[in-house]
């Protein structure tokens, strides 16, 4: 007991040392990592040129204290404590020898990246150590992704390299002045949420762009130098997408990883289909409130007038039909001119015979089962025959503009 006391202590004052810093570990996309809490790391950067990158991952919400220490080399290192895309959180540029300084943040609920850097400052070898705590709020997740390197030619989206799988790091250079780098994906089928991370790996950043099928999907950004970027997308059924990098200048690299691999196939969308034919599924059966005179510029003068109706529906149609006029001026007075009644089997139609016996626009009404297309002809119609459509109520508006323009015409 007093043995496991002791060594409990022990593991608690002298924390577990490691050597990190393997080559190549120059920026985020060859970052080390994931490592743990509670370890000292130790490294070295050989020259100004020199920076070593590593990453880790926080569970929840912690106060988290990363504590960077000046180990040899007569204080020649700066450290950097970046974000889950290696946005700088805090810097630390003044480093004497020996000396040593704490990153503390406190981290956000769920699993985030956090990354640290520690870069020479002169032409000489320095050697620095650092520890993550507390242990217990680091957590395992992903490694850094292998790098793909893509091909030339890909200068449009005819020859884009791909399709691309999801969750693969694609790398790619501009290498001329006028070089375009073409790269297409395909999204599965349903909705899916794409997000695009990319970066320059060099100084020199090219644009980047996400072309979506719509019209104005496309999105395009600088590439930010060592820190991830992303588009977001939203593909509402299996679509292509083409990821392009352009500009820059000569020599400019960049890496990019599209994410979620499920989000993307391999498998190209299928053609756009032709436009169907409206399916022809008769629509049940229901009373019929009104109809309007479709031609507004024609009017039932006094006297006798044909009114046909044809049993266009599904079923049957019978039932008394009336035809009445909105009196003029007032859209809400309606006055009977005439009525008829009509029993017809689908597909069939009659006339009936209309008196008209007041003037004004017509407005028909049935109160049958059954969908009717009336025709309303005869020699005391001005303006030839009129054909009346069915009119639901949430048309009223269609059917009373032509209206005020035939009154205007008439004041
Ligand atoms: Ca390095
Ligand atoms: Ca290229
Ligand atoms: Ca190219």
């Amino acid at each position: 007991m007093l043995i496991a006391a002791v060594c409990a202590l022990t593991a608690l004052a002298v924390p577990a040392v490691a050597m990190a810093d393997v080559e190549p570990n120059d920026g985020i996309t060859e970052a080390e990592g994931p490592l743990a809490g509670g370890i000292a790391y130790a490294g070295t950067v050989a020259n100004e040129n020199d920076r070593d990158t590593y990453f880790f991952y926080v569970n929840g919400q912690q106060q988290i204290d990363i504590r960077v220490t000046e180990t040899g080399g007569a204080g020649c290192i700066e450290s950097r404590f970046g974000g889950p895309d290696n946005e700088e959180l805090d810097e630390d540029s003044i480093f004497a020898e020996g000396e040593s300084h704490d990153f503390t943040y406190s981290t956000p609920p769920g699993v985030t990246r956090f990354y640290l850097e520690v870069r020479g400052r002169c032409s000489s070898e320095a050697r620095y150590a650092f520890t993550i705590s507390p242990t217990a709020a680091i957590t395992g997740g992903g490694p850094t992704l292998m790098s793909n390197p893509t091909t030339e030619p890909n200068e449009n989206a005819e020859q884009a390299f791909g399709p691309l799988v999801g969750g693969v790091a694609y790398t790619g250079e501009i290498q001329t002045q006028n070089d375009e780098d073409w790269f297409k994906l395909y999204t599965a089928p349903g909705t899916q949420q794409i997000d695009v991370a990319y970066t320059s790996i060099g100084e020199c950043s090219p644009e980047a762009e996400l072309k979506g099928p719509g019209e104005y999907d496309d999105l395009s950004n600088y590439a930010s130098f060592d820190e991830w970027q992303h588009f977001t997308a939203t593909s509402a059924s299996a679509s292509a997408y083409y990821v392009r990098f352009t500009r820059g200048c000569v020599g400019s690299r960049y890496e990019f990883v599209v994410n979620p691999p499920g989000a993307l196939t391999l498998s190209p969308p299928p053609p756009p289909a032709p436009p169907t034919a409206p399916v022809s599924t008769p629509p049940p059966a229901k009373p019929h409130r009104g109809y309007a005179i479709a031609n507004p510029g024609a009017k039932v003068e006094k006297g006798n007038a044909l009114l046909e109706l044809m049993c266009a529906g599904a079923g049957d149609c019978a039932g008394t039909v009336s035809l009445v006029a909105r009196a003029n001026g007032d859209s809400d007075a309606k006055v009977f001119i005439g009525s008829g009644t009509f029993a017809l089997t689908r597909g069939t139609s009659v006339v009936l015979p209309v008196a008209v016996s007041k003037l004004g626009m017509g407005m028909l009404h049935l109160s049958p089962l059954g969908q009717v297309h009336v025709h309303l002809s005869g020699h005391d119609l001005k303006g030839g025959s009129l054909l009346l459509t069915a009119t639901e109520h949430h048309r009223k508006h269609r059917a009373h503009h032509p209206r005020r323009r035939h009154h205007h015409r008439h004041h």
